[in-house]
């Protein structure tokens, strides 16, 4: 029995990432690559929520930490597999380094209500 539990608690931890976390909100994302993550090449990724993102809206995109300065990249193309489940492709990481996966919930008038973020190092 402890050893079943001790399965379990390995997947459910291994299935509970919580990449982005949005803590007011109550909602978390685990992200998990599909292509990638690699330099100069598409690097792709699905963010499964625990829970649906509405009434919010989703903005997600890729920012590198540069000191003080930092900079994007092309926008990610986003496609919305149902309200939990969102898929993102198009991602380009243009410099090795530093990078955040910033996500953004925004309201119906379009204002970010609360963010969360996650870094890598490419
Ligand atoms: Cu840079």
């Amino acid at each position: 029995m402890k050893f079943l539990i001790l399965i379990f608690l390995t997947f459910s931890l291994a299935h509970a990432n919580c990449e982005l976390n949005f803590k007011t909100a109550n909602i978390c994302a685990d992200l998990n690559w599909t292509k990638g993550p690699a330099v100069n090449q598409e690097s792709a990724f699905v963010l499964k929520f625990d829970k649906s993102f509405k009434p919010y809206q989703l903005k997600v995109d890729l920012w590198m930490l540069m000191g003080n300065h930092g900079h994007g990249t092309r926008p990610l193309v986003m496609n919305e597999v149902s309200d939990s489940e969102v898929i993102f492709s198009q991602g380009w990481f243009v410099m090795k380094g530093p990078w955040l996966v910033r996500g953004f919930l925004m309201n119906e008038a379009g204002s970010i209500v609360e963010s969360a973020q996650w870094e890598i190092k490419l």
